[in-house]
């Protein structure tokens, strides 16, 4: 395979292995949200993609997909249980939101971190022809930059992370806090999601580092006694808003929406969340709001229906096995109380369900909650946006998501604010159509613009710029 000049390191391939037709093993493009991003740039430069396949000891040769190469980097049941399961979803991801769940700081999953890190770094550095640009994504592969700048001092290297960056008194907590900076700082560019979480991560350099900092720049020292430049600024993601709001024109769509509402009895009002089952959402905070309003006689169960999907996730990891237990319990208790024979409170959904499907329910609802209590941008605050067409409706949007700088029409909440959601979801319920579509057609407007496309390209333009100046 001829090496590529733009080449993507993600923790995951963007295809899943699945059973053909003739019962041999095939593969499906995933339906994420980086894969349709990443998608035009890809197939234009002809780039080369190095991740994960997604199951354990799994040896997969490079191979072509849809006209990018795909490099897999193998792990073993150790390295997922490890590097994977352990220091990436165990370590870093409660740490950097903001230890909603308490951090494990083991030093057999960082040393497993370190190994794997390696063995993506060098898998990039074979596949990227010289002087290429390599674009590393997200949590589970912060040295690769440093590893791959030492590997390869001629590439041009960014690096975006798409959880937030947490304030300095919780990153210093993580025992290797300095070798994860220096390997983040091997990045030519560093993309957050917001504006605090760049200056987060400036600020972690300066305090550990002493590195000088200047408006997004950061001064990095080389070993031959000169410095280099690297940028650390926020590069918003979003989603391709265009391709949602086809699906929403679509009649067979609109109809299943209608059948929806049907479905669950025609309530005047269908509040909606839609999830990942994972602590950062505030998926509690939520059900405790809705919950309390049913029982102080503000919302009737034959009136008001929350549809709750949590899609599964890391279900192998303990805090995640812990909190679909309390999620439950929660649901079964407010329904137990509150359901009639004709009406169910919440409806409850651990399942997850094709795009066409998630976007009807988008449709069919009249109020979106997304109460995350830490999340880096919350795509599906968007998603609601782009999908409705029809200017209606109402997103309930937490101050902690990302979203939330750009989405300024939403009615943003505090999620720990019990008292203050409840009466921000009254508001929402009660909310007149001509005020809906005023919030509406600004968010929608911003979606469209600011789509997925956009980040990229001005992601790419700003790495771009650095090779000019170098
Ligand atoms: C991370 C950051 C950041 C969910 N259930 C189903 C389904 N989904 C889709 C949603 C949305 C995506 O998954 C979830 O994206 P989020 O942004 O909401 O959250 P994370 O998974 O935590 O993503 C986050 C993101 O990276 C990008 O940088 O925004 O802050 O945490 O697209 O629609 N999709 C389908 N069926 C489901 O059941 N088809």
């Amino acid at each position: 395979m001829a090496q590529a000049e733009f080449v993507v390191v993600a923790n995951r391939l963007p295809v899943d292995r699945v059973d053909g037709p003739d019962g041999e093993p095939a593969w499906r493009r995933s339906p994420g949200g980086l894969v349709t991003a990443l998608e035009p740039v890809m197939r234009e430069a002809h780039g080369a993609w190095v991740g994960w396949p997604g199951q354990a000891d799994l040896e997969v040769e490079p191979f072509e997909f849809e006209g990018t190469d795909l490099v897999p980097v193998m792990l073993t049941a150790d390295d997922v249980e490890l590097y994977y399961e352990g220091f990436s979803n165990d370590t870093i991801w409660p740490l950097y939101h903001d230890v909603i769940a308490a951090p494990r700081y083991r030093r057999v999953w960082w040393d497993a971190y370190v190994r794997v890190n390696r063995r993506f770094a060098e898998a990039a550095a074979a596949a990227a022809a010289h002087e290429a640009t390599v674009w590393v994504q997200d949590y589970q592969l912060q040295l690769v930059p440093q590893m791959l700048r030492e590997a390869r001092p001629d590439l041009t290297i960014g690096y975006f992370h798409h959880i937030p960056f947490p304030a300095y008194g919780l990153y210093s907590q993580l025992p290797w806090r300095r070798q994860v900076l220096e390997g983040l700082l091997g990045a030519d560019v560093i993309g957050f999601q917001r504006v605090a979480d760049a200056g987060n991560f400036a600020r972690a350099v300066r305090r550990q580092l002493r590195y000088e900092t200047r408006a997004s720049g950061i001064r990095v020292p080389q070993s031959d006694g000169t410095s280099r430049t690297a940028l650390a600024k926020a590069f918003p993601i979003s989603i391709d808003a265009q391709s949602y709001a086809d699906l929403a024109a679509r009649p067979d769509i609109q109809a299943r929406a209608s059948e929806i509402r049907e479905s669950l009895g025609n309530p005047r009002r269908i509040l909606l969340g839609v999830d990942r089952l994972d602590y950062t959402k505030g998926i509690r905070h939520r059900l405790k709001a809705y919950g309390e309003l049913v029982e102080d006689g503000r919302i009737s169960v034959e009136e008001v229906t929350l549809v709750q999907v949590a899609s599964p996730s890391r279900e192998r990891v303990e805090a995640y096995v812990q909190l679909r237990d309390e999620i439950e319990l929660m649901v079964t208790r407010i329904n137990g109380d509150y359901d009639t024979l004709g009406h169910s409170a919440i409806r409850y959904l651990h399942q997850g369900y094709p795009r066409e499907e998630m976007v009807a329910l988008y449709l069919a609802a009249d109020v979106m909650l997304v109460t995350a209590l830490r999340d880096g941008m919350n795509l599906v605050a968007k998603e609601y946006a782009a999908t409705r067409i029809d200017n209606r409706g109402t997103l309930v949007l937490s101050e902690f998501a990302g979203a939330a700088d750009e989405l300024g029409t939403s009615l943003r909440v505090n999620p720990h604010d019990i008292d203050a959601l409840k009466e921000t979801i009254m508001r929402a319920i009660e909310m007149t159509p001509a005020e809906q579509g005023r919030r509406m057609r600004a968010m929608r407007r911003k979606v469209l613009e600011g789509d997925v496309a956009a980040w990229s390209k001005s992601f790419l333009s700003a790495l771009d710029a650095t090779r000019e100046n170098s």
